[in-house]
């Protein structure tokens, strides 16, 4: 545990250390930045992997390009153009077809152990033609997809690691056509899965048999806006950064951003109870999220849509259905606090020598920059390097050497001189502490979204450099990084061991990158980080869900001792979807959740 007595308040330094630290210290100071704007609320600001839009309307088209590079460059090929390996798309192509109708290896033969296999739950039916016509008269033709190619590209994840084999797109345009839509298909026994941007990392977002698709991306209204309170209430597909950019203009933010927010829908975004770059200034979803309206299997709709900031009427339901990934129910609508925007924004860019001083930074940085901490970001030297070789622009801002981590802060206040004030004592301070061993401030927008575009664009980059085994996990930070090492020593050269995260939250993304998927080396991975995180109090999943990669892993987090509480979620899910046709064999295991 990290106290305050741990912390070297008489660093003594050696004469060759001063004068490191002297040009450290003018590195920073010459760097100094004017106040910024906040690269990521600007709607200029462009990089690889976001697409800002501009010229709203109160009702979005789909100004953001997909968010998904390799998607993008292909068109809509995506067996040729999912990342990982020619070999591996054949393969997972060909189990799947195998595999359709009968069972589903979790993973395939790439990603997963051979043990874990599911099975198509005989109780769901198949679509057929009747099907098709009576969602015909609900949506009318265009919005019923059977297109091959939009077929395929719905049906895989992100990850290009799960494929569905859904037959099936629907887009409806209101709460009252998914009503329509859940109430015939829970009548008729037909499995859904809800998608929003299919951004999501656990393969929740994508069928894993033949369950229809049910995207809200056309019911992307902004309903109202009120200054006064903050309180932004829109339909649940709208785009994360289409939100952005509208509070940009009004004076607010949102509270939560993402590397995905050219793609993920607040739907999803609600559904996952996603984290992202600012909880540690903002909170999660849980305390932002003001009220919302869900369409429940049978099709009924549950008006939560308040917009009050307390109310202690009976049970808090909405929050159900925050972090449930369209388990219990379709969300249409949302209502959402948003904090003003702030004029002083600056951005530093840091390099620790080891990461006792990321930790003891952490501490200073909430001690020192209290109120104005809006990010706090830790890269280490692996994830960097990753960045820098397979990031498109992304240049190490502080060259020539290359050191053990990196730590990305982000100060937002109101003060321009009182806030400068501020986050310069604390960086000299770091620095003579010797907990900071070089460091760049922001001096302009450019400087400032390059930083960003560095940590923002680490899944990406590891994507294009090869095979990725993801963990995201909740663990206290003193003992985060000890995980990341232990793996590094049980992995040998076979694999390359990378963590990065928010540090703030003590959420640590383990990311181990291999040339290509291998079993053995998800033998040594799994289930050994599991119990890992498990036996140091932590989380299997922190921000991203349980998905279908971890439905049968709950009991790392939620122990023999809290059994009853999985039983419990099983209940909740039995009564609200007692078919069991939202998103199954996801969040829950599958004995539990499934109904025969
Ligand atoms: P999808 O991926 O489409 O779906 C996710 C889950 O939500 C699925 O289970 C789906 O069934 C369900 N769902 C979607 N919409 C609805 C709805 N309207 N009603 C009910 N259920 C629904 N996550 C973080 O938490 N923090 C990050 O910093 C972060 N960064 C990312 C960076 C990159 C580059 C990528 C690719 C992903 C990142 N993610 C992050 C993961 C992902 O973007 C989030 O989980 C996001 O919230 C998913 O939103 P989505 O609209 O894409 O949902
Ligand atoms: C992030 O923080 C996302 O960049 C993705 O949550 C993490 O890809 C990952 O492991
Ligand atoms: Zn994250």
């Amino acid at each position: 545990m990290l106290t305050s007595r741990q912390f070297p308040i008489n660093f003594r330094t050696t004469d060759k250390m001063r004068t490191e630290m002297w040009r450290a210290a003018h590195r920073l100071i010459s760097h100094r930045s004017k106040n910024l704007c906040d690269p990521r609320w600007n709607p200029n600001f462009h990089n690889a992997i976001h697409s800002y839009s501009s010229g709203f309307t109160y009702n979005f088209g789909r100004t953001c390009k997909p968010f998904n590079p390799y998607l993008r460059r292909q068109g809509s090929d995506v067996q040729i153009c999912i990342y990982p390996t020619r070999d591996y798309i054949e393969n997972l192509h060909g189990s799947t077809e195998l595999c359709y109708g009968k069972s589903f290896r979790i993973q395939n033969r790439f990603y997963g152990s051979a043990t874990t296999k599911i099975q198509r739950n005989p109780i769901f039916s198949t679509i057929n033609s009747d099907d098709i016509n009576h969602f015909r008269e609900i949506l009318g033709e265009k919005n019923v997809i059977q297109d091959e190619d939009r077929l395929s590209a719905a049906n895989m994840d992100w990850l290009g690691k799960y494929k569905g084999s859904s037959k099936l797109l629907l887009q409806p345009r209101s709460t009252k056509e998914v009503s329509q839509i859940l109430k015939y298909c829970n009548s008729r026994c037909l499995a859904v899965v809800p998608q929003g941007g299919n951004t999501g990392l656990v393969g929740g977002s994508v069928p894993v048999f033949d369950e229809v698709i049910i995207n809200i991306g056309s019911m992307n209204n902004i309903i109202s806006f009120d200054k006064v309170s903050s309180i932004l209430v829109c339909e649940a597909g709208c785009i994360l950064e289409n939100l952005i950019s509208f509070l940009d203009n009004q004076g607010f933010i949102m509270p939560l951003d993402l590397g995905a927010k050219g793609s993920c829908q607040i739907g999803g975004n609600i559904s996952t109870n996603a984290g992202g770059l600012r909880l540690v200034r903002y909170g999660s979803l849980h305390g932002n999220v003001l009220g919302l309206e869900a369409v429940l299997a049978n099709g009924t709709v549950l008006d939560m849509l308040g917009t009050l900031r307390k109310d202690n009427t009976g049970y808090d339901l909405k929050h159900l259905f925050i972090g449930s990934e369209g388990s219990l129910g379709v969300v249409t609508k949302v209502s959402i606090l948003t904090p003003p925007k702030l004029s002083s924004v600056n951005v530093a860019f840091l390099a620790c020598k080891d990461y006792l001083s990321c930790q003891k930074l952490l501490l200073e940085a909430k001690r020192k920059l209290g109120e104005i901490l809006s990010a706090f970001e830790f890269i280490d030297n692996q994830s960097f390097n990753v960045v820098l070789n397979h990031l498109e622009g992304a240049r190490n801002p502080l060259p020539p050497s290359m050191h053990n981590f990196y730590v990305l802060i982000e100060t937002t206040g109101s003060d321009e001189s009182y806030d400068k004030e501020k986050l310069e004592a604390f960086l000299l301070h770091s620095m003579e502490g010797g907990l900071v061993s070089d460091g760049v401030l922001a001096q302009d927008i450019n400087q400032a979204s390059s930083f960003w575009h560095i940590r923002e664009g680490i899944p990406e980059s590891i994507m294009k450099a090869g095979a990725v085994y993801k963990y995201d996990l909740s663990i206290p930070v003193e003992k985060m990084y000890d995980l990341v090492e232990e793996m590094r020593v049980r992995l040998g050269h076979s694999a390359k061991v990378m963590g990065y995260g928010h540090l703030g939250d003590s959420n640590l993304h383990l990311n181990i990158s291999t040339p290509q998927y291998d079993d053995a080396i998800l033998a040594q991975i799994e289930p050994f980080v599991y119990e890992w995180t498990s036996k140091h109090h932590g989380s299997i999943s922190a921000e991203h869900g349980m998905g279908l990669m971890k439905a049968n892993k709950i009991h790392y987090s939620k122990s023999a001792e809290t059994a009853s509480l999985v039983q419990l979620m099983a209940s909740i899910k039995k009564l609200l979807d007692p078919n069991g046709i939202l998103n199954p064999y996801k969040v829950l295991p599958g004995s539990l959740a499934s109904s025969s």
